[in-house]
């Protein structure tokens, strides 16, 4: 496979820093081991070089050994490659202890049976239930993997459009669009008024208003009035105690959009709810997936400079995808924290190992190295990272680009939808994921199953619905943090644990991390989910779990 040859040859060079000349790359796949003969021409290059040229590769293959493959002490061509014990990594069974991963496993009878999907139980922690089932030696292997059948298309990616001022406007702005964009989900489902008609309409009518949440109040007798803002103004909703409805009042945060239906006081001054509804991700939401068997890893939460960063269980994760066991995952998605960064949070300086930003992004580049060079690599910032803190957080800049360049990744804001082979991702980091924890009641949304917290996004089709708390917004004059077009996937990470699911058919997965527990999280009892890669089959949107801690 010449093609596939040349362009390993050339993702291999350039991820150690090189150029080279296109007969030399011709030359290099020719060799009987290409491999073996780049890492000769790399071992023999003069210092000063930035290009490798066809002398090189002449004089390389001239002085090497005849090609023996039976011969020598058994080391692998690529000393940085995985080792048999190196790349053991184990698969946790995701299908609730039924070793057979493609099985009918019935879904959890106890769990929405709405997530029941892909012949998987359908929702899961990292640690509920499942244990390492196999843990296969990994055998390096050549990947025989064919470009001209991928395909990986990027949208919603703000780099280089910004254009707020962080002035009062742009809020408004950002909020019409919002009301706008989400808000047309609902419209065509109620008979809605403006919250300026509502007012003058005659007491005891029935009424229907699509709006922004402005304020969630309890009244003294036990009901909840919830104040609807749209472009005309505010109108009150009252739920009343005993009605089916008081317990979605838990679920509400505020900005997030929804419409409510009832019947006006006598008075005209206020609305009982009769029905609230979300613009939501519709039931009859059928994925897209892709024509082939082909995987993509899912990670996020990296920290490189952090004394907790997990060197070896990463070494061990880029070791397992060069196995023949992720000859097929050939997409890398890294939802943002690449680095642990300087001044995140207070005292933060005393966990790090690496002080300086731009060698935390050196240091994080070297790790990015390790995995096999013919990997799509698609990465956004999260707040650990050298970007604005507020959302949408563009991409990052040219100079962290041109540092983390190994492989050459794409490099997108966060949010931002990526599509491999149809496959939809939505990739946001999850700062929100803390409010939504924090905001609803622990069955909703915890930390232990923080893709319930990702289905509460999708139900509001808004990634960041409520401002002000840990969420930073940038106001811009479009709402980037809307979840328009429902995703096929959503990945997210931040909260450092592990759970997937499936909400409406959309596989939502929050990636652990490589950072094991810090002083604060000890602090406050979160123990994260440090070292497991989820893998998702893009052809099912299977997930299964490979452990490298
Ligand atoms: O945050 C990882 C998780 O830990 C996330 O849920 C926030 C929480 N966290 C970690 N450190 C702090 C401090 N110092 N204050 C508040 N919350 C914190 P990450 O941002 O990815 O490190
Ligand atoms: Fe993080
Ligand atoms: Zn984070």
């Amino acid at each position: 496979m010449p093609l596939e040859a040349t362009a390993r040859i050339v993702s291999e060079l350039t991820s150690r820093g090189y150029n080279a000349e296109r007969e030399a790359v011709t030359l290099l796949a020719s060799a009987d081991d290409p491999q073996a003969a780049l890492e000769r021409v790399v071992e023999d290059l003069p210092e000063d070089a930035l290009v490798v040229r066809t002398d090189h590769v002449d004089a390389a293959l001239a002085a090497a050994p005849a090609a023996n493959p039976a011969a020598g002490d058994g080391s692998a061509p690529d000393t940085e490659r995985a080792t048999d014990e190196s790349a053991a990594g184990s698969a946790l069974d995701t299908s609730l202890g039924d070793d057979d991963r493609g099985a009918d496993a019935s879904p959890d009878a106890t769990e929405d049976p709405s997530i029941s999907t892909g012949g998987q139980s359908a929702d899961h922690g990292a640690t509920g239930g499942n244990t390492p089932v196999e843990t296969k030696g990994g055998v390096t292997v050549e990947r025989s993997v064919d470009p001209e059948l991928r395909s990986l298309e990027i949208a919603g990616d703000m780099t280089g459009e910004s254009t707020g001022t962080g002035e009062y406007e742009d809020f408004v702005s950002v909020f019409r669009d919002r009301l706008e964009r989400v808000g047309s989900k609902l419209r065509g489902r109620i008979n809605h008024r403006p919250a300026s008609a509502i007012q003058s309409m005659p007491g005891g009518d029935d009424v229907a208003m699509v709006g922004l949440v402005n304020d969630i109040r309890s009244t003294a007798s036990g009901h909840w009035l919830i104040e609807l803002e749209d472009a005309t103004g505010t109108f009150p909703w009252l739920v009343m105690k005993d009605r089916e409805y008081v317990d979605l009042v838990d679920e509400l945060l505020c900005d997030e959009v929804l419409a409510m239906e009832g019947t006006l006081a006598d008075d005209s001054g206020i609305a009982f709810v009769d029905s609230m509804y979300f613009p939501d991700i519709p039931r009859t939401h059928e994925p897209s997936t892709a024509d082939r068997h082909v995987q993509a890893a899912l990670i996020s939460d990296i920290h490189v400079g952090s004394e907790e960063f997990m060197a070896d269980a990463w070494n061990a994760f880029a070791d397992w995808l060069h196995t023949e066991q992720a000859q097929h995952v050939e997409y890398l998605l890294i939802a943002g924290d690449m680095v642990e960064g300087v001044g995140v949070y207070p005292n933060q300086d005393e966990e790090l190992d690496i002080v300086d930003i731009y060698e935390q992004y050196e240091a994080f580049n070297e790790y990015l190295k390790k995995v096999p060079g013919d990997l799509e690599i698609v990465m956004i910032p999260g707040n650990h990272d050298a970007v604005r803190l507020a959302e949408p957080q563009p991409g990052f800049d040219e100079e962290l680009r041109a540092i983390m360049s190994a492989h050459d990744p794409r490099i997108v804001s966060n949010p931002s939808t990526v599509t491999l082979e149809g496959v939809s991702v939505l990739m946001y980091h999850g700062v929100s994921l803390d409010e939504v924890i924090a905001e609803l009641p622990e069955e909703k949304a915890s930390y232990d199953d923080p893709h319930k917290a990702m289905y509460q996004l999708l139900k509001k089709r808004h990634v960041a619905p409520q401002f002000g708390g840990h969420t930073r917004l940038a106001p811009e004059e479009e709402d980037y943090l809307v979840i328009d077009e429902v995703p096929d996937i959503f990945h997210t990470g931040h909260v450092h644990k592990l759970g997937f699911g499936k909400y409406h058919n959309v596989l939502a997965i929050n990636s652990g991390c490589w950072q094991a527990q810090t002083d604060f999280q000890k602090s406050v009892n979160i123990d994260p989910d440090a070292g497991y890669a989820p893998i998702v089959d893009l052809d099912t949107l299977d997930v299964t779990v490979q452990k490298f801690s």
